[in-house]
């Protein structure tokens, strides 16, 4: 099927993987596509991977460093990260082979807000680019390269890359093609203008990434789906909070703080942030839209079922299943979906003028309404910030939410004080668990303490950290958020020694 390059320039420039990787240098920096488990380049890395073996096998030394725009697929991380070809990694991953080798100290990672990829590579804060490997969909006769299903840090990668290697993927629909929008008009300080979107379904852009001709050294072309991982299907406690959460938007409606539309939504990754998507389509709320980062199943099934309009995101982030089925749909979601790359899905000017609705998960939080996004016990990370900063500080109202347990009741997510800050006080506004919904606005810390013990702590921690609280407000050094340094993180120095947060 090779009318998917069209261009005849580049023809002569397909190859295979192997022959791909072998123009990858030991210590060179890679820009990959991927933005979740999809739109990953599937082969190159896969034969830089054995390339890398092979090095290693002979003595010689020979490691990477990988920059994309989230997490990618088990081909490309899981793989570079096996062969121990990964020196450097950035801005997101969610890979477990990849996080052991980070939690072991063998593997340096950077974790970054991922608005904030694109612009720090073209400020030269990041250093120099020498390849970018990029899947995308197809190439039109004037060499325009039509995305795939996420869009990411393509733009940005294909711009300032040394040279190119691309990956054609015929399994992605030719239907992708008109589901983007690649805006080309985001200068540096002091040359930015105001970004002229003010509706989630504006296009601003064009379809089509442009790469200069000349730097694209390869094209490989694959045959192979995206892999994102499964959902389960909800639980009792995805439910529970799922129902807290639509209890206070209609709550917000009614008191006419939020129209009957609601405002666009984004939604984070992980199965309760889809239970909520799932539990919109009982709820009275029509005309729904999203302003978000990736479209998981629930979103889909939202469209489906008539309650959402219109999402915008930067990928596609689909259980295998639906991936297949929206592979033989995708002509019908072509003005329901916009994909953008990830500098414009998360931009805070966008995020604040719209006024999101932001939703995300968390490892834990503390009576305070600070929260831990990443660091398990402060130190072992989880996955990384990803969007959470850019839509968290920015939005209408930043909600998280979380089961108020973790590890079977061992851990509670809820604590004196958060071993690791990803979100100040101030960008969470509404916590939920299972337990209920604490709604924060306007209250002092101390309010905000009774709130998230009485309303979002598991009965069993309950009393215990109600016990802390209290003698905090008995000798705390100052009285406008008491705390007893000391104790505040005994309870994950007790989980490291005995397994259980339990006293
Ligand atoms: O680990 O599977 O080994 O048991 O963390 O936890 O409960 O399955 O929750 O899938 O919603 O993920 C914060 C990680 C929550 C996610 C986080 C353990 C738990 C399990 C996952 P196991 P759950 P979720 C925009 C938004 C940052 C990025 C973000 C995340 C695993 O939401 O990565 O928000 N957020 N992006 O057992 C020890 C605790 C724990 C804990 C959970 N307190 N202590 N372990 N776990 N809480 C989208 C993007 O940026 C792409």
């Amino acid at each position: 099927d090779s009318n998917r390059i069209a261009d005849p320039r580049l023809r002569d420039r397909i190859m295979d993987a192997e022959a791909a990787a072998a123009r990858i240098e030991n210590g060179a920096t890679i820009g990959m596509s991927g933005f979740t488990g999809s739109g990953y380049p599937k082969a190159v890395p896969l034969a830089l991977a054995r390339r890398i073996e092979a090095e290693h096998a002979a003595g010689r030394p020979f490691q990477v460093r990988i920059w994309t725009g989230a997490s990618t697929g088990p081909e490309l991380d899981g793989a570079l990260a096996k062969a121990g070809g990964i020196e450097y990694r950035l801005p997101y991953n969610s890979d477990p082979v990849a996080r052991e080798k980070i939690n072991a100290g063998e593997m340096d990672y950077v974790d970054l807000h991922l608005s904030q990829v694109a612009p720090m590579a073209r400020q030269g804060f990041l250093g120099p680019l020498d390849t970018a490997v990029i899947e995308v969909s197809g190439i039109t006769e004037d060499g325009a390269l039509i995305p795939s299903s996420s869009m990411g840090n393509n733009k940005t990668w294909l711009e300032q890359a040394r040279q190119v290697i691309l990956e054609v993927n015929r399994w992605q629909s030719p239907a992708l093609d008109g589901m983007h929008d690649i805006y080309y008009g985001t200068a540096l300080p002091p040359h930015r203008k105001p970004i002229p979107l003010v509706h989630p379904d504006d296009r601003i852009g064009q379809r089509h990434f442009r790469c200069d001709p000349d730097k694209i050294v390869a094209v490989v072309e694959t045959d192979a789906p995206d892999r994102n991982a499964p959902f389960s299907p909800p639980d009792a406690v995805a439910h529970a909070i799922a129902g807290h959460l639509l209890d206070f938007f209609a709550h917000e409606v009614k008191q006419g703080r939020l129209p009957p539309e609601l405002l666009p939504l984004q939604s984070g990754v992980g199965n309760v942030t889809n239970a909520v998507m799932l539990g919109l389509i009982e709820a009275p709320f029509e005309n729904l839209t999203a302003y978000t980062e990736v479209v998981q199943d629930g979103m889909l099934d939202l469209m489906d079922a008539g309650k959402l309009r219109f999402a915008s995101a930067t990928a596609l982030s689909l259980s295998p299943e639906k991936a297949q089925w929206f592979n033989t749909q995708a002509d019908r979601f072509r003005d329901k979906l916009i994909l953008r790359p990830q500098e414009i899905s998360n931009h805070p000017e966008l995020i604040r003028r719209l006024g999101c609705l932001a939703m995300n998960g968390l490892i834990e939080a503390d009576i305070y309404g600070s929260v831990n996004s990443t660091h398990i016990m402060g130190s072992r990370i989880q996955n990384g910030i990803g969007g959470s900063g850019d839509f968290a500080r920015n939005a209408y109202v930043s909600i998280f939410m979380s089961p108020s347990v973790a590890k079977g009741g061992k851990i509670s997510t809820i604590v004196p004080k958060v071993s690791h800050t990803d979100h100040i006080g101030q960008d969470v506004q509404v916590l939920v668990t299972e337990q209920g919904l604490a709604d924060l606005r306007g209250l002092d810390p101390k309010r905000r303490a009774q709130k998230i013990i009485g309303t979002c702590a598991h009965p069993d921690f309950r009393p215990a950290l109600q016990d802390y609280y209290d003698r905090a407000r008995r000798t705390s050094f100052g009285m406008h958020a008491p705390c007893l340094p000391d104790e505040a993180l005994s309870w994950h120095t007790r989980y490291i020694q005995t397994g259980s947060m339990r006293p």
